[in-house]
């Protein structure tokens, strides 16, 4: 605790990023009481000294006993002060850190704050007054907003709506100080958030509101309990008092924090800062600057990357072979912006900065000054070639070179160029401006800083990037090939593609794997299919009839013009149940339990061969790249984390039945897995690994 005349401040100083750990409730709590009792204090400023305000409660202490004081003990304590209690507040001020600051009667911000209740990304909801004090300083409708999203809100926003007082620009404790003595000169009233009510009294006589919001969340949040337990404290908190809204809000955080859900969120929390640590790196490697980007390519793929590099200001040129390819690039560009412009979910303004970082250019020769150029061309090897043979010869000597491919060799590729250490894949997900995940391919050559760049850049860019390395389709597509071809053969064994789909969703994936062939197109595995020389029995037949998926109206269903709703096709159950016949493949009724087994299982058992490949470093790695980039529910943690829970052994043996069931040598247990299962281990246990589950 420091003074400043009659002021006190007390600095939380937990690196990195303040987290509430026990130390820091009872340094609080000693010093809160201490600068209560002591009488020449007459305002007490709470900051929080390097990058940031407290951002939260350690998410490292859940699951284990807590040591008191609790964080709602210390927030009571705050609350009894009859002095001025001012949080001045930086960085990014989030759950347990932001209800401390409700328990003060004034929050200050430095202009570039984030502030939120991001809980419910953690499968939790605020623990400590979050639910009950939110609604009653910046209103019903607001609150829900940040609670439900999880997502932060700018202090300029903040500024708004009533959440902070005041934008403190230069020296944020100085700023609060003076703030401070303002407060004690002009004798302004001090008032509680927990004693305003002006805010949440017209929901009182409309719970209609909450029953329309929770019907809207719970459609929405497919398997998540947590969002369902939000509604439900923001509903106490208007139709109970503070204190009974509060008890009722402890009693819903208590019982998710002790929940499977909310353990693998948190599991996927730490696994996906785990993925950002690469295990050979030499110590005190930088990454290299990137202050300018070029895409080649302005398709699909290509617009999304450069979208994503301008949204995080980064200026990148986009190269064509053509003006009309171009043209067409940019418009649809233009168009994506003017869509979250119309949403609300951009400013016009910021969206036409964004834009106007953006050039076109149809000669090669436009890369030459870019730090890190991404090739973003078809997916075939010797026109990648033909690209990376010109970029050699123009691109800037140190500049990153990466791929964008889904399952090209990258080391073919790097070995068209003289500097192969400087190459390196980058597999976006489309689309690429929206999808968190970055496969990032490490090549047999590939420079330490290279590979450290691509990691910062796509951070930078808004990514969660995983190291992978180099065999046909990575780790998600790797997977996802087991998944599809069980998926088909389900289909010639008894199951249709409604039942597969169905049993899929009811796991929790957002669509089954026939709805997303027909979105995706059944024409690009049926391509990567025929050039492999192999065949699928189904999808390979509708692709052969034209029937594409959602963009020929026909695929494993049929789409109404218009509607992206499945219809179920008699005519495809004919294809499905002649292929059977054809093939001498009795058909049976096949439960919804087999279909997920026979879905997810021959999935993990790929994952598992990937690591003993060290194709990915960790289990947790893989698991970060299915939630991210494959819609696997979170609350799941992860095939590879869903496989440790089940059981390696019930894994092993499943997959050894199904594998006589459905005479598919494939699906005998791989090597590690029946290693593991005999040992009695676990993925998790296999590799560097560090979790809080
Ligand atoms: C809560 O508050 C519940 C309450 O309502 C009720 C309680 C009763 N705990 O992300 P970074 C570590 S729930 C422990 O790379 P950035 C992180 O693992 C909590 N550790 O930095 C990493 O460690 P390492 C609500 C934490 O600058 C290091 O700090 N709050 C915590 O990109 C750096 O993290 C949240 O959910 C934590 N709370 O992003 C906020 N936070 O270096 C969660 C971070 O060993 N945190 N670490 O890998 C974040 O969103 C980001 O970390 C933040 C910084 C935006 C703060």
């Amino acid at each position: 605790m420091q003074h400043d005349g009659a002021v006190a401040v007390i600095v939380v100083d937990n690196p990195p990023v303040n987290a509430l750990k026990h130390e820091v409730r009872a340094g609080m709590l000693e010093n809160f009481t201490k600068a209560a009792e002591d009488k020449s204090v007459e305002a007490i400023v709470l900051t929080g000294a390097g990058r940031t305000f407290m951002a939260g409660a350690d998410i490292t202490e859940f699951g284990k006993p807590m040591k008191p004081p609790g964080l709602s003990e210390v927030i009571a304590a705050i609350e009894k002060i009859q002095k001025p209690t001012i949080a001045a507040v930086h960085g990014t001020p989030l759950g347990g850190g932001l209800e401390v600051t409700l328990a003060c009667h004034f929050r200050v911000a430095a202009p570039g704050t984030r502030l939120g209740l991001p809980e419910i990304k953690l499968g939790i909801i605020p623990g400590a007054g979050g639910t009950q004090l939110l609604p009653r300083l910046v209103g019903v409708e607001k609150s829900l907003a940040m609670i439900l999203s999880g997502d932060p809100i700018p202090a300029k926003d903040a500024l708004a709506v009533g959440l902070v007082d005041e934008i403190i620009e230069g020296d944020l404790v100085k700023g609060a100080v003076a703030f401070a003595k303002k407060v004690i000169a002009e004798k302004r009233p001090l008032k509680h958030v927990r004693d305003l009510d002006e805010k949440i009294a017209p929901f009182r006589s409309h719970p209609d509101k909450f029953n329309e919001a929770a019907a809207n969340v719970a459609k929405k949040s497919r398997g998540l309990e947590a969002p369902l337990a939000a509604i439900e404290a923001v509903r106490a908190a208007v139709t109970m008092p503070v204190d009974d809204g509060l008890k009722r809000e402890r009693e819903l955080f208590v019982k998710l924090v002790g929940g499977e859900q909310s353990k693998a969120q948190r599991y996927i929390f730490f696994a996906e800062r785990e993925a950002a640590k690469i295990p050979d790196m030499p110590a005190g490697l930088r990454p290299r600057e990137v202050t300018r980007a070029a895409v080649i390519g302005a398709g699909t793929m290509g617009g999304g990357i450069s979208m994503s590099f301008a949204n995080a200001g980064i200026p990148v040129t986009v190269i064509e072979t053509n003006e009309e390819a171009l043209k067409r690039g940019f418009d649809t560009i233009q168009k994506n912006y003017q869509i979250s412009v119309q949403r609300g979910a951009l400013k016009q303004e910021e969206a036409d900065k964004r834009f106007s970082l953006l050039k076109g250019a149809t000669s090669m020769e436009a890369a030459k000054d870019a730090d890190i150029v991404i090739e973003a061309v078809f997916e075939e090897m010797e026109i990648k070639k033909q690209v990376f043979g010109a970029l050699d010869k123009l691109a800037k000597p140190r500049a990153v070179l990466a791929t964008n491919t889904s399952y090209l060799n990258v080391d073919q590729i790097a070995q068209i160029t003289k500097r192969p250490k400087e190459v390196l894949g980058t597999h976006f997900f489309s689309p690429a401006n929206v999808m968190k995940l970055l496969e990032i391919v490490r090549g047999k050559e590939t420079a330490p800083d290279v590979l450290a760049t691509a990691m910062a850049v796509g951070r930078k860019i808004g990514k969660v990037p995983v190291v992978v390395g180099v065999c046909h389709g990575f780790v998600g597509n790797r997977m996802l090939s087991p998944r599809q071809n069980q998926a088909e053969r389900l289909l010639l064994e008894g199951a249709l593609p409604r039942d597969v789909d169905a049993a899929a969703v009811e796991f929790g994936f957002p669509m089954g794997p026939f709805a997303m062939s027909d979105l995706a197109g059944i024409d690009v595995g049926w391509r990567i299919r025929k050039a492999l020389g192999t065949r699928n029995e189904i999808a390979d037949q509708l692709a052969d009839m034209g029937r594409y998926g959602q963009k020929t109206g026909r695929g494993f269903y049929i789409y109404e013009k218009g509607s992206r709703s499945p219809i179920n096709d008699p005519e495809v159950e004919e294809i499905i149940g002649a292929a059977s016949k054809r093939l001498g493949i009795p058909r049976r009724q096949i439960d919804k339990k087999e279909i997920v087994e026979r879905l997810i299982f021959p999935m993990i058992n790929e994952g598992a061969k990937i690591l003993d490949e060290g194709i990915a470093y960790r289990a947790s790695d893989i698991d970060v790249i299915w939630v991210y980039g494959y819609g696997w529910p979170i609350w799941r943690g992860g095939p590879m984390y869903y496989a440790d829970h089940v059981g390696l052994a019930y894994v092993r043996d499943q997959l050894a039945h199904y594998a006589k069931v459905s005479g598919n040598k494939s699906l005998d247990p791989s090597p590690l897995l029946t290693r593991l299962a005999a040992e009695n281990g676990s993925f998790a246990s296999f590799g560097a690994k560090k979790s809080a589950a």
